[in-house]
């Protein structure tokens, strides 16, 4: 590093393993996360603590927990510049929380959209851990410093919470954390379910969902399934013609085309010339993915190697916030 160069930012960001992951995951942070491994100081994370808010299967949930860091790395991101771990193996996130929790305002959960819809999903089941979710995913962000949260517009208003809470604490107690900014990638930010395109892919809601790990021919199929329109007209608009709209956006993304470069190669063609493409283009993007990912899967003790070394290089950097926080909050020292 040059004398005078500038730190690098840091940045976390994590995915829930509850459920096994999705193209709008891919999407929406992977490929993005990618992007920015050079640049920055990447923490990226197995959220398994998230994951437990709605039931989880113990025996999925593990399996899927080292399966999801697979996947990370047949995307690209590298154990090597990136620190990758598993949220559990971390004790400083559920400790912050705990602190956090006291200086977040019970009305402020409420509002969060994420929970309503999750509320309404689960009725049978409605936790106090899923509504103190964002408590969580605000000391995650919170106990490494992050300047940067790549994120799905989904997650935007969590991450504003998160700096209310942050702000909040610094008010009270002087300078502890670092105000994180969402980071949202701008194509693919919001892939919508090909079921019903009003709706996020969702990953723990297979109908309409196309996962990394499909075979070629499933994603053809969900693709020729998808929910269109009967004009028969491929063209981007969002409001009238949401399946269409989203079916483009995700071939732009796959391809790198532009929304106006996709319009002229398929104007005058129909949605049955139009929906094989758009599966084609994702079956291409996806398969060295699924390949290398499945290779890596099979590679259990690299796979440990990987979550052991990256949860001690996180956990020496949550220790030396949640140590100035409890010094702050009036903890005796241990
Ligand atoms: N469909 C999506 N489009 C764009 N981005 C998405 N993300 C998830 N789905 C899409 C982004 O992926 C990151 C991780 O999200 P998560 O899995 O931790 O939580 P989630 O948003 O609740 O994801 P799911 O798939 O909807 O999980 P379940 O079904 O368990 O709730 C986030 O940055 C998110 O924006």
């Amino acid at each position: 590093m040059e004398a005078n160069a500038p730190a690098k930012k840091r940045i976390f960001s994590g995915i829930q393993p509850s459920g096994e992951l999705t193209l709008g995951s891919y999407m929406g942070a992977i490929k993005n996360w990618v992007s920015l491994q050079d640049e920055y100081n990447c923490l990226y994370c197995i959220v398994d603590m998230h994951a437990i808010t709605v039931r989880q299967n113990p025996a999925d949930l593990r399996r899927r927990s080292v399966n999801q860091l697979a996947q990370y790395i047949a995307c690209g991101l590298d154990p090597a510049k990136n620190i990758m771990f598993i949220q559990s193996h971390v004790p400083q996130h559920a400790e912050l929380s705990w602190v956090l929790g006291c200086y977040t305002q019970f009305g402020e959960l409420s509002r969060m959209t994420q929970f309503k819809d999750k509320a309404a999903k689960h009725a049978d089941n409605i936790t106090a851990g899923l509504f103190t979710y964002p408590v969580l995913m605000a000391a995650d962000i919170l106990v490494y410093q992050a300047d940067l949260v790549p994120v799905g517009q989904d997650q935007k208003q969590h991450v504003e919470l998160c700096r209310d809470i942050a702000q909040r604490f610094n008010g009270v107690y002087g300078d502890t954390f670092t105000l994180p900014e969402p980071f949202i990638p701008k194509m693919g930010a919001r892939v919508m379910s090909l079921g019903d395109p009003t709706s996020k892919m969702s990953k723990s809601d297979p109908d309409g969902c196309v996962y990394m790990m499909d075979k070629p021919e499933d994603i053809m199929c969900k693709f020729k399934r998808a929910v269109t329109d009967c004009d028969a007209c491929v063209k981007f608009d969002k409001e009238n013609k949401p399946g269409i709209s989203n079916l483009l956006s995700i071939y732009c993304a796959a391809t790198g085309k532009t929304v106006d470069e996709a319009e002229a190669a398929f104007a005058g063609q129909g949605y049955g010339i139009f929906k094989p493409a758009v599966a084609e283009s994702v079956i291409e993007l996806l398969r060295p993915i699924r390949e290398e990912a499945e290779r890596l899967t099979a590679d259990k003790a690299y796979l440990e190697s990987v979550y052991k070394d990256g949860a001690q290089k996180a956990s020496y950097l949550a220790e030396k916030t949640l140590r100035k926080v409890y010094k702050k909050v009036g903890f005796v020292a241990r």
